[in-house]
Order: C-alpha cells, then structure tokens, then sequence
C-alpha cells in the first residue's frame, strides 16, 4: 500500500509521542514521581497508531489496563494524562483513576479498564449506539490476547456479529498475559481463527508493522461504516517490558526477546521514512524534538500541578452523583 507522506508523518508523530512519553512514564515511576501500577505500552506502538490513523475523531475506542497508548493514538491530552499519573488534581479524573482509568469523552475514548475483557462489551454497547442513532462512528476494541479467554469476548463477538454491529475487534497479542505465554494459556496460534465461529472475518497481521496494520484498519472500518459488521485483527506484537513496572520479566526466554526486538517498531518505521526518500534526515529529528518537547512540557505540567484535596475524595463518587441529581 503507498501511503501519502501525511498519514506516514501523523502516525509517526502518535508512535514517537507513545514511546517518548512510556520511556519517561517508566523512569518517573522508577524514581517514586509516579505512584500506583504502571503497565506500559513499550513495543506495542504501532498497533494504536496503525488502527486510529484510520479513525475519525467521533468514532470510539474502548481502551485495557495498558492503555497510554490507545488513548494517545486518540488524541488524548498529554498533559492530563501525566497530571493523572503523578496522582495531581488537573488529571483526566482530577489524579483519583490513575493509569488505569483515564477517559476522554470529547475524543471518543471510552477509557482504559483494569477489568480484563470488560472493555469488549462496552465496544458493543458504543457500536450499537452508533447503530440505533443512525450514524456512521464505528467503535474500535483494543484487547489482549490472554483476555479472549474470558466469555465477555465470546458473548461479543457473538452479537456484533448477528447485528452487523460497526466494531473493529483488535487483538493485541503480546504473547503474555502477566507472565502465562499464550502457548500456556490457549490450544490456538492465531486467535484471528476465532472469528470463525462467530462468522467475523478474522485477520492477522505483524502488529510491529505499522502500516500493515494501518492497511488491515482501513478495510475493517471500510466494511464497519458500510453496514458490513465487525472484523477481527489478529496484531503479533511483543510486550517489551514486565507486566507492569516491578515485573522484571524474567520468564521470558533471553532469546525470544533478543528476536523481537530486532523487529522494535520504532526503528522500523524510521527506516521506511529515510528509505522511501519522503523524508530527509533533518526533518525526521526535527520531529522527534518537537515531540520531545511536547512530553517534557507534560511533564513540567503535571509536576508543577497541586495533589488534590483530601476532602475530594468524597466527591465525584456515585452518591454525590445521586445527590446531585435529585437536587435538580
Ligand atoms: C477480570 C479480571 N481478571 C484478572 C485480572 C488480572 N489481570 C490483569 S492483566 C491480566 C492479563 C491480561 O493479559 P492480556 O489480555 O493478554 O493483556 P496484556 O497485559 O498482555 O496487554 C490479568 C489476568 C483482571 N484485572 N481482571
Ligand atoms: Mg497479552
């Protein structure tokens, strides 16, 4: 597929701004700036860039516990999303989700989850919507692949099936869920198969590719939008990292890492962009600077933010909610 230099530039910029802002997210952590569970996004950047390159601003994505990532290829803020990792109160949730429970409304985020396999019935709930009201969103469900074992995958691939719903099932699959290998946890190779029992079309693709992803994107949205019903991507990637910051990840074999990351999506992407001649040395760094630039604003943001009040935290809780609607 040739791509216009624009969309290679944009997804650029969302892979360069995912791995800038992991990178820092795992050294604050490192050094105590950053309280709570951090899982992080490291290796898997091209399978959010590839899929919401080809989205629109009102169509919707339902997010997982490693989510920075999805929620930056979105358009998410990177300086709320750091303000509510350091825990400060002009975070997405005011510093009291953290990581794991950051939302965007007005960017069709439907927010990160830490219930695994909790996000793809909210992918058909969005897609049905979308449905009953006519319009042409379409919702994209990022998952991974130990989460298809859970029946909430099962029950949604079933009904966005039968009702033509426009949900784009992406399966992100890192070869781990925590430290069991897909080997360990599922008789299948490609979980793309699974598609075929509910009638999906089901495809997969090297998730460290970027544009193959993007291609597969393109299509599933295509066939979304056009009342054709859901697809499953099946994307190979590699969780570069632990499970979360903490898991050093010793029990994955030295040799299967030194593999993928001769595949690092980063450098991959980088190479195409000098090798294609779209783009000249200079201007290749002159983004990673000013992507650079705009985490370490994020960063003085969320460090340079106050940590809420502590009478806060009895508010925006669902009895204030209640009290706050029969007080209408
Ligand atoms: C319902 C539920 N069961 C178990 C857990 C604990 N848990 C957190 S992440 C995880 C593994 C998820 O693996 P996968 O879906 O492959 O996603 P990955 O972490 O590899 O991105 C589990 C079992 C949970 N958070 N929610
Ligand atoms: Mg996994």
């Amino acid at each position: 597929m040739k791509l216009d230099k624009a969309i290679i530039k944009d997804m650029y910029i969302r892979m360069k701004r995912i791995r800038e802002f992991e990178t820092k997210a795992m050294n604050l952590f490192a050094e105590g700036a950053i309280p709570g569970f951090v899982h992080l996004y490291l290796g898997e950047e091209a399978v959010a860039t590839g899929v919401c390159q080809a989205l629109n601003d009102a169509d919707y994505i339902t997010s997982t516990h490693r989510g920075h990532g999805h929620i930056i290829a979105k358009g998410g803020d990177l300086k709320y999303m750091m303000a509510e990792l350091y825990g400060k109160e002009t975070g997405y949730c005011k510093g009291k989700g953290g990581s794991m429970h950051i939302a965007d409304a007005t960017k069709g985020i439907l927010g990160a989850n830490g219930i695994v396999g909790a996000g793809h019935n909210l992918a058909v709930g969005a897609g049905f919507s979308a449905q009953y009201r006519g319009t042409d969103q379409v919702c994209v469900c990022f998952f991974g692949d130990a989460s298809t074992n859970q029946g909430t995958f099962h029950e949604s691939m079933n009904l966005a099936s039968i009702w033509k719903l426009p949900v784009i099932f992406v399966c992100e699959n890192n070869g781990y869920g925590i430290s069991m290998s897909q080997a360990r946890h599922q008789a299948i190779k490609d979980i793309a198969d699974r598609g075929t029992a509910y009638g999906i079309p089901g495809i997969s693709v090297d998730g460290n590719d970027v544009i193959a992803v993007h291609e597969a994107a393109v299509e599933a949205v295509k066939r979304a939008r056009n009342g054709q019903g859901p697809t499953l991507i099946e994307c190979k990637t590699y969780r570069q990292r632990g499970h979360f910051e903490g898991d050093a990840g010793k029990y994955k074999p030295t040799e299967e890492q030194e593999m993928w990351m001769k595949k690092d999506p980063m450098p991959r992407i980088e190479k195409y962009m000098r090798d294609s001649d779209l783009f000249t040395a200079e201007e290749l760094a002159d983004l990673q600077d000013s992507v650079v630039k705009e985490i370490a604003e994020a960063i003085e943001f969320a460090n340079a933010s106050a940590y809420p009040e502590l009478s806060s935290a009895v508010k925006d809780i669902y009895f204030d909610i209640v009290e706050e609607v029969r007080s209408r």
